[in-house]
């Protein structure tokens, strides 16, 4: 089968799958277009991809080497420049006919502005989000546009889905009073503790979608990104909430966005690429 919208571009550095047979399928999503600081995210996926080439795919830590697991790489979508709602549609779509495909597959979106994580949540139907970000995307719109990066969150909660964020450090009083008018929970990065993150997790119905929108890392080790903000998580402390989530909670579909930059290598994309890489393996260690 063909996807009518994925194009192959530079492939991850690991043996690949067809993707009817894989356990794990990626699909970039090089888009930037509603970003509103610092351009650069449509090179997300080409830049976390070279960046694998860095990393050893034996992961340490769970004795697994993801070389010999079944993962496919479907290559990126192909975006539509400057229209966010055609380009969720085209996410969904595009997973959609990937579950139809091979209904076991497990989908990795890498990207690519945040906004498009909504295409991938409405294919796959989560009944709650867990998110890791700097901000609450929780605008009904922004400059004009209510499919604005700024957004998602929104788009998401008012699909009825439960929503719980971490690594928050920016946010309007706005979207503070929506998170609490909407039970949505929320920790400060300041506050951040394991503990913490599995208080406002253990409650949430199943299956779960997780996103990682990489500014919620601590900004040295993702200068690189749409909207960076000072002051947040270790890298070593996601990986923690990952393991645990992955452990105890049924999840269906993960992402990794706003990667950034133009120059192969840089510290963003070095980091995304390592958190892909031990994703996949916890997910897939036996
Ligand atoms: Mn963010």
């Amino acid at each position: 089968m063909d996807f009518l919208y994925t194009h192959e571009t530079l492939k991850l550095e690991l043996p690949l799958n067809r993707p009817e047979n894989a356990d794990f399928v990626i699909l970039g999503v090089p888009f930037d277009s509603t970003t509103s600081y610092k351009p650069g995210t449509r090179f997300g996926p080409t830049l976390i991809r070279q960046a694998t080439l860095n990393l050893e795919s034996y992961v340490l830590d769970y004795d697994v080497d993801i070389a010999e697991l079944n993962i496919s790489d479907l290559g990126d979508l192909s975006i539509v420049a400057g229209d966010v709602k055609r380009t969720i549609d085209r996410v969904e779509e595009t997973l959609k006919d990937l579950k139809h495909l091979n209904p076991k597959a497990f989908p990795i979106l890498l990207g690519g502005e945040h906004s498009v994580t909504l295409g991938a949540v409405k294919a796959l139907k989560p009944k709650s989000y867990i998110v890791f970000d700097a901000h609450f995307d929780l605008r009904n719109q922004y400059e004009g546009n209510p499919y604005n990066h700024a957004c998602v969150s929104r788009r998401i909660s008012e699909l009825g889905i439960k929503e719980a964020m971490f690594g928050i450090r920016s946010g309007t009083k706005e979207e503070v009073e929506y998170a609490e008018n909407s039970d949505i929970s929320w920790i400060h990065a300041r506050d951040y503790s394991f503990d913490a993150l599995i208080e406002l997790v253990r409650p949430l119905p199943e299956p779960i979608y997780l996103s990682v929108d990489v500014d919620a890392f601590d900004i040295s080790l993702v200068p690189e990104t749409g909207t960076p903000e000072a002051g947040g998580l270790k890298f070593w402390e996601v990986i923690e909430a990952l393991e645990w989530l992955v452990e105890n909670k049924k999840i269906i579909g993960f992402d990794i966005m706003e990667v950034g930059g133009t120059t192969i290598g840089n510290v963003t994309a070095l980091t995304a690429a390592k958190l892909l890489f031990y994703f996949i393996g916890m997910k897939g260690k036996p």
